[in-house]
C-alpha cells in the first residue's frame, strides 16, 4: 500500500494513523499537490493529498481512503457498528475536515508555510483572526468529550480531530489546557496510542528528509 502526500496535512495524517491503528503498513510517498508527479497524479485526479494505492486500486480523499481501509480491514474498527455511533464518528471527522481545518488553516499558512517554507511574510492579523475562529469549534469539542474518547469507542473522528490539532502544533499554536481541559486530556490520550505514535515516527522521518536532515 502507498499513501501519497505530506504529513503536515491533517488529511494525510488521518490516513497514516488509520493504517497504523489497523496494524498495517503503507509507504508514505512524499507528494506535492503543486508539483504532482505522474504516479501521484494517477491516484489523485485533482492533485489533492492524500491519495492512495493498493495494488491496481487507487483512490484519493482521506474519507474515501479510510472507508476502503475499514471495509478491507474491519478490525480494529475505526467506524463503530451501531448506526448512531457510526454517524457520530463521521460527524466528528467532518467537524475536523470541514470546520476545524478551514478555521485553523490561516494559522498554518501565515505562521508556518509562508515564513518557513515559501520564504514570504505571513499575515499575522489573519492568523490571529483564525485563532478567534477556532474558539467555537474547540469549545464544542471540549463539551463533546465523553469518557475516554470523543464519543464512546476510539474512532476515525478522534483521529481526524487530533490530526488537525497536531498540524496546528507545527506553527507554535497550542491547545490551551486551561480553556479546554477535557480536550487537552483527550489529546494526551490520543498521543499515547500505539497507532498514533507509529504514525508520528513516519511523519518525523518524512519531515527530517524534507527539511534536509
Ligand atoms: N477532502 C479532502 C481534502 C484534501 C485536501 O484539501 N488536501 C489539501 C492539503 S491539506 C490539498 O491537497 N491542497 C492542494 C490543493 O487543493 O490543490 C480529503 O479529505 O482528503
Amino acid at each position: 500500500m502507498k499513501i501519497y502526500g505530506f504529513p503536515l496535512s491533517p488529511f494525510v495524517r488521518k490516513v497514516v494513523v488509520a493504517v497504523k491503528e489497523k496494524g498495517l503498513d503503507a509507504e508514505l510517498v512524499p507528494s506535492n499537490p503543486m508539483q504532482p508527479d505522474e504516479e501521484f497524479a494517477a491516484a489523485s485526479p485533482f492533485h489533492k493529498i492524500p491519495a492512495f494505492r493498493d495494488g491496481d486500486f487507487t483512490i484519493a480523499d482521506s474519507t474515501a481512503i479510510v472507508t476502503y481501509l475499514e471495509a478491507k480491514y474491519p478490525e480494529p474498527a475505526l467506524l463503530p457498528a451501531a448506526p448512531e455511533a457510526r454517524a457520530r464518528a463521521v460527524w466528528f471527522e467532518e467537524v475536523a475536515d470541514t470546520v476545524l481545518t478551514p478555521a485553523g488553516s490561516p494559522i498554518v499558512l501565515n505562521r508556518f508555510l509562508r515564513p518557513k517554507l515559501f520564504g514570504t511574510e505571513g499575515d499575522e492579523a489573519a492568523a490571529l483572526a483564525a485563532e478567534e475562529a477556532l474558539t467555537k469549534p474547540l469549545a464544542y469539542l471540549e463539551d463533546a468529550v465523553s469518557g475516554e474518547w470523543l464519543d464512546g469507542a476510539f474512532s476515525v473522528g478522534d483521529i481526524a480531530v487530533a490530526s488537525v490539532i497536531r498540524t496546528l502544533g507545527y506553527t507554535g499554536w497550542e491547545l490551551d489546557a486551561s480553556a479546554y481541559p477535557q480536550l487537552s486530556a483527550w489529546f494526551g490520550r490520543v498521543q499515547q496510542r500505539e497507532g498514533w505514535k507509529a504514525a508520528v515516527e513516519i511523519e518525523k522521518a518524512i519531515f527530517a528528509a524534507a527539511m534536509g536532515g
